[in-house]
């Protein structure tokens, strides 16, 4: 009896030594179709405790952000989680969004308010409205230790935690972001070598770098890999199995992916990689440790850009990179770990078990049916 007591203790913690601690999360996200494809990896990976969704404008309104959230946690039956709207507009004010409805739809989420779920009213209700995204950030990393922030969007909410209590980058685990360039490839389709999200607020992207060492998931890399990496992985096997959440992620990217077709260009992984990077960094495979700013100047092709100081850098031959000799102490040059290649197939693994995931609620469980729609 005694003895089967002890081999019990002895059993249960080994268990409790062997699994690995969760990774707490709080995303920050515009919300659009990208954006959910890649929350829908963190609300249902084992590994994640996600503690927080907070919203920002960017391709669409922060509101139309959360209520996508929130549609998103209704598929998922994570209603649980909360959700903190922030900051409607840049630091320097751009005015009202324009919505790029031929790629994302006028939600950002392909425009299919009767795909299942279908979007309600009540979508708009539920974030949590005492406090915003910027106080939720403040005060959630300070209730829990060790939190990662994974940005997604614009980066005003963070900008202006950051502003608002500094402590916040002593209290984080880390920071890993979606946005920016090394190389000076844009994803605006106008005159400008600017990422999307920094050029939605170059201001706070200028703040987030110079106030914290993060972790960077540059459109350089996105650009660049998305095709070669096309003949390693289906980027579309997560859409075509038959759950809800597949086609749910099916039904909001379809326009998404036909208008990238038609501009020829791939529809490969972007804010997922940033996700599961926050997730794991062994999915980060190739990375360069660069001095980099951000570019501010009005009125130009580069207002946004990310400005890198390669002369912070040496050649290693025997790694065949460059490397980083050190930080210049000064904050406007921060460095900053971007992340060039990585695992494309760990990625859809982790897409792949989001779509596949039995959820919490019965309803989750049940393979989606298309000719019996069950919600
Ligand atoms: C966002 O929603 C809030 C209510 O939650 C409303 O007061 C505000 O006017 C909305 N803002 C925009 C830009 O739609
Ligand atoms: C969702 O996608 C399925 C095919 O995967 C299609 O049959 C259905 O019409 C789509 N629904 C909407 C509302 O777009
Ligand atoms: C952090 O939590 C402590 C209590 O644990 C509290 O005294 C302090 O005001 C909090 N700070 C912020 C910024 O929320
Ligand atoms: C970029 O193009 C827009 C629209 O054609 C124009 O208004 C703007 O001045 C251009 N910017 C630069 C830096 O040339
Ligand atoms: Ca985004």
């Amino acid at each position: 009896m005694i003895r089967n007591l002890i081999f019990y203790c002895i059993f249960v913690s080994s268990i409790l030594t062997i699994s690995p601690p969760l990774v707490k999360i709080i995303i920050d996200t515009d919300g659009v179709y990208d954006d959910i494809r890649a929350l829908s990896i963190a609300l249902t990976n084992p590994k994640v405790e996600v503690i927080a969704i907070t919203t920002v404008h960017g391709g669409i309104s922060a509101n139309q952000s959360a209520a996508n959230v929130a549609r998103l946690l209704r598929a998922l039956g994570k209603e649980d989680v909360p959700i903190f709207i922030g900051s409607q507009d840049s630091l320097v004010p751009k005015g009202p969004i324009e919505v790029w409805e031929d790629l994302f739809g006028s939600d950002g989420i392909g425009g299919v308010p009767d795909a299942n779920p279908k979007a309600l009213p009540s979508d708009f209700t539920m974030a949590n409205k005492q406090k915003s995204a910027v106080d939720a950030i403040i005060e959630l990393t300070n209730l829990t230790g060790g939190i990662v922030l994974v940005g997604l969007g614009p980066l005003t909410n963070i900008a202006l935690a950051l502003r608002k209590d500094p402590e916040v980058s002593k209290r984080i685990k880390k920071v890993v972001l979606m946005g920016g360039n090394y190389l000076g490839i844009g994803n605006t389709l106008i005159n400008s070598t600017a990422e999307f999200n920094f050029l939605m607020d170059p201001e706070a992207a200028h703040i987030v770098l110079s106030s914290i060492h993060t972790t960077i998931i540059p459109w350089d890399t996105c650009f660049l890999k998305g095709p070669e990496y096309n003949e390693e992985v289906d980027y579309e096997e997560s859409l075509n199995q038959k759950t809800l959440l597949s086609n749910f992620l099916n039904n909001i990217t379809t326009r998404g992916r036909q208008y990238n077709k038609l501009i020829g260009q791939i529809y490969a992984f972007v804010d997922d990689i940033a996700i599961a990077i926050a997730i794991d960094r062994t999915v980060a495979t190739k990375s360069l440790k660069l001095c980099a700013s951000v570019e501010l100047e009005e009125k130009s092709f580069t207002r946004g850009q990310v400005a890198v100081d390669w002369l912070s850098t040496k050649y290693d031959p025997v790694d065949r990179s460059f490397k980083s000799i050190g930080d210049k102490n000064d904050a406007n040059w921060l460095s900053h770990t971007f992340v060039t290649e990585y695992d494309v197939k760990e990625v859809n693994k982790m897409l792949m078990e989001a779509v596949n995931h039995p959820g919490k609620s019965t309803k989750n469980n049940i393979k989606f049916d298309e000719k019996n729609s069950l919600l």
